[in-house]
């Protein structure tokens, strides 16, 4: 069903039902596009704001990147029709939608850089592969066409691109010959005259451009399907499309070739999909791309491949090192690059995905650290979302004022720090801003911000020494336990107590030794505050409300406990090890599921008004106690930093479809990305759980690649040098690694040895003092040899 291919280059599906809505994705700096399997396809476009050119048959609401993306007949895609002129009742349509006919052979190739279906049907074969080019928000097509019958056919051929409704202010279409193009126009809706400066600079058109001219196109959805439908379209039923345009109607881009085709002959078709200002720009672009589709393509995989990040592994788990190594960077890539294409991103997630960059390009990871910093009020507040440019605003939930923001500035700087050693950031001289605008004056150390940032957290606690939570923390959707003002996160506590605990070790690192005591001090402060409060005997509570509820906690009938208030009371240290080893107990019990560990238990079913919108989301999904993976993998980090690998293991294993096909059709995935969520509520509602929510725009990327660093594999930075000490799980007796580092290349081969007491380490035959390779040279190969001892199991 799945399978890698030579060298992890792609995964590929080859059946497109057991796994419909199987689907992979391509950006570039302007654009992004999420394909499946089937055909259908969602994509928008920056100009600045996200845009989309390729709509649904109705109005679409502008919002952020929704989980569980519905599939239903008209929904956008990339088709191609195929008539068997002489042998009429074949008709096919590649990728499979929307005809529906069961291939002979198919296949769907999810590549770092392209995307390639290939459909055999009734001895033709369809290879249809998408790829972009590194600027412009484009589609790039090769439709190819092989007569694998041995015998001469004539076929029909109709590339089939959704446009749907633009506009119900204007939109119409037409084919014009000049550009050999199918133009469909619109005017972006608006009722403000002062929108329209902005309006008319819009990318408002939508072509589809064919490298060889059609013998005839169709612009009319309706006219396209007739009585037929979209699974047999009565215009492909006749001998010509209607060459028709299309005013004010249901628009789409429809080509038509005929082709004779002797046996084992083959044809290649070139198409360019995307948006444009007008038609002066379509020929720009269509001259740019033409008959060069070949070195755009490389240049765009060259693009893509900055992406790979630090680590090549080979271990027992072939699963675990094809995602590892071809795709787990590419997805913390693409939201270091494109910010999850918004202009105003989250401030944790901004600063989350400036962490993961720190593994893939640090100076991008840099510069994130520096704007972000940049719109820090001078009260030390972080603002709740990062403005990526001047004429953007706070949007959605960037609007909902939540008090998480400054905690994740030290907690992402450590790894960032730990990966390069460039500790001359924090001397680095940064504005502020007042509310969003950054004032020219004062100017401040990085060290001075965070600072900052951290005396905001530590004295943002009320009475009883524990946070305000506001309208949310770091889960968004918890907007009513402190919407009064009293109201306080459990989890916030423990996550002000771990970052200034992170800030004080990254101070003595830096020779500020009085303040590290003194943030010691007041992290210690906090999580005496913490245990006298949340500890509710076998787990520690979520929170408390305006009215002095305390929540998460076993008296509780819904969300009883929470996964985040456990692992960061282990990150921050406020749990013993007796503590800790009751947590755990109780969250395998509580939240573990076969899919990872859930983010509360049991599923709230309605309305708690002392807690907010969170309890109203769908039982078993996001924060409603789905497997949310961001919440899971600090979990997993916690487990790790605290040596329990196994457990850690178990659960970074769970967090990719498994081995077994019944996990991946459970799941409903390929294993070239990690969703934000799997279905929970696995107690409760065992026949959904697990489905993946095929949204890869999640945080949880960075830290699984933190999690790789810091524990898996154990090979993370200091100031001196690299520390090796791998946690591998038992079941592991040898791996070899390549590790880049600070411009060197660092290859282990690690493995279990009767002999070995301890972890041992050998550079070029020498033991290492406590594991630690200093004084590293820059392009520079070296040779470790890390001997473990046998695994107790
Ligand atoms: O957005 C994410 C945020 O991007 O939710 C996380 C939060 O930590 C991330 O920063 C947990 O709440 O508003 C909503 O209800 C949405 O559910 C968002 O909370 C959520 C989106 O679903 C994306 O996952």
């Amino acid at each position: 069903m799945i399978h890698p291919g030579p060298d992890g280059e792609y995964y590929e599906l080859t059946d497109p039902v057991s796994l419909p809505k199987a689907s992979g994705f391509l950006w570039n700096e302007t654009m992004l596009i999420r394909a499946t399997c089937r055909g259908y396809a969602a994509s928008l476009f920056m100009q600045p704001e996200p845009s989309k050119y390729s709509y649904g048959p109705n109005m679409e609401a502008k919002t952020f990147m929704l989980p569980e993306p519905a599939c239903y007949t008209h929904h956008p895609g990339r088709f191609v029709y195929v008539k068997d002129e002489e042998d009429k009742p074949l008709l096919f349509s590649a990728p499979y939608e929307p005809v529906r006919r069961k291939p002979e052979r198919f296949a769907f190739q999810v590549w770092k850089h392209k995307l390639l279906w290939l459909v055999e049907c009734g001895g033709i074969e369809i290879t249809m592969s998408l790829s972009l080019p590194r600027h412009d928000p484009l589609e790039l097509w090769r439709i190819k066409v092989k007569n694998l019958s041995g015998r001469k056919r004539s076929l029909s051929l109709y590339p089939y691109f959704t446009v749907g409704y633009m506009s119900w202010m204007n939109q119409g279409g037409q084919y014009n010959e000049e550009l050999k193009a199918i133009v469909c126009s619109c005017v972006t809706p608006y009722q403000k005259s002062e929108d329209y400066p902005k309006i008319k600079e819009y990318k408002d058109k939508t072509f589809l451009w064919a490298g060889q001219s059609p013998v005839a196109w169709e612009t009319s959805l309706e006219r396209f399907e007739g009585e037929g439908g979209l699974s047999s379209p009565e215009a492909v039923s006749l001998e010509r499309l209607s060459n028709g345009d299309c005013q004010y109607e249901m628009m789409a881009a429809v080509m038509q070739y005929r082709l004779e085709m002797g046996g084992g002959d083959e044809r290649e078709f070139q198409f360019i999909f995307g948006p444009a200002k007008d038609e002066r720009e379509i020929l720009s672009l269509s001259s740019r791309y033409e008959n060069d589709f070949d070195s755009v393509e490389r240049e765009y995989s060259s693009y893509i491949a900055q992406g790979e990040g630090v680590l090549r592994i080979s271990t027992p788990d072939a699963g675990l090192d094809n995602y590892v190594n071809n795709w787990l960077p590419r997805q913390v890539y693409y939201h270091g690059i494109t910010n999850r294409m918004c202009t105003d991103p989250q401030t944790r997630n901004y600063v989350q995905d400036a962490m993961g960059m720190s593994y893939i390009t640090p100076q991008t990871a840099r510069d994130m650290f520096l704007l972000a910093l940049s719109q820090q009020n001078k009260n030390g507040k972080m603002p709740d979302g990062i403005l990526l440019s001047p004429e953007a605003e706070l949007k959605y939930i960037n609007q909902v004022p939540h008090s998480d923001h400054c905690a994740w500035l030290p907690i992402s700087l450590a790894a960032y720090l730990d990966e390069t050693g460039d500790y001359a950031l924090l001397d680095e001289e940064v504005p502020f801003a007042d509310d969003g605008e950054i004032a020219a004056e004062p100017h401040a150390t990085v060290s001075r911000h965070i600072d900052l940032a951290m005396d905001w957290l530590f004295n943002d606690r009320d009475e009883r020494g524990l946070n305000y939570i506001r309208q949310g923390d770091w889960c968004d959707p918890m907007n009513m336990v402190g919407y009064k003002g009293k109201g306080v996160s459990g989890w916030l506590t423990m996550a002000s107590a771990y970052a200034i605990n992170c800030w004080a070790a990254i101070c003595r690192e830096s020779g500020r030794q009085s303040e590290a005591e003194q943030y010691l001090a007041k992290a210690d402060e906090i999580n005496a505050a913490i245990n006298s409060r949340l500890w509710d005997g076998d787990w520690y509570a979520r929170g408390i409300t305006d009215d002095g509820v305390l929540f998460g906690v076993n008296a509780d009938k819904e969300g009883k406990i929470f996964l985040n208030a456990q692992s960061w009371a282990i990150l921050c240290g406020a749990a013993d090890d007796n503590k800790k080893q009751k947590l755990m107990r109780s969250v395998e019990k509580y939240l573990e599921s076969p899919y990872g560990v859930e983010m509360l238990a049991p599923v709230y079913t309605a309305m708690r008004e002392d807690i907010g919108r969170l309890t109203q989301k769908h039982p078993g999904i996001v924060e409603n106690g789905s497997v949310y993976n961001h919440a899971a993998i600090f979990y997993i980090y916690a487990l790790y930093v605290t040596g329990e690998n196994e457990g850690a293991f178990r659960l970074l294993r769970k967090m990719l479809p498994g081995e077994s096909n019944e996990d991946i059709v459970r799941r409903g995935q390929m294993p070239v990305f990690i969703p934000n969520y799997y279905r929970g509520a696995y107690s409760q509602f065992p026949h959904t759980a697990g489905r993946s929510s095929h949204l890869f725009n999640t945080g949880t990327v960075s830290w699984y690649y933190r999690c790789l660093i810091d524990g898996l594999f154990g090979l993370q930075g200091t100031k001196a040098g690299l520390l090796v000490h791998p946690m591998f799980p038992s079941h592991w007796n040898e791996a070899s690694v390549t590790r880049y580092f600070r411009g060197a290349k660092i290859h282990l081969d690690i493995r279990r040895d009767p002999e070995a007491r301890k972890i041992t380490v050998l550079c070029e035959g020498k033991p290492l003092s406590g594991g630690l390779l200093t004084d590293i040279i820059a392009g520079k190969d070296y040779h470790l040899s890390v001997k473990l001892p046998l695994s107790e199991n």
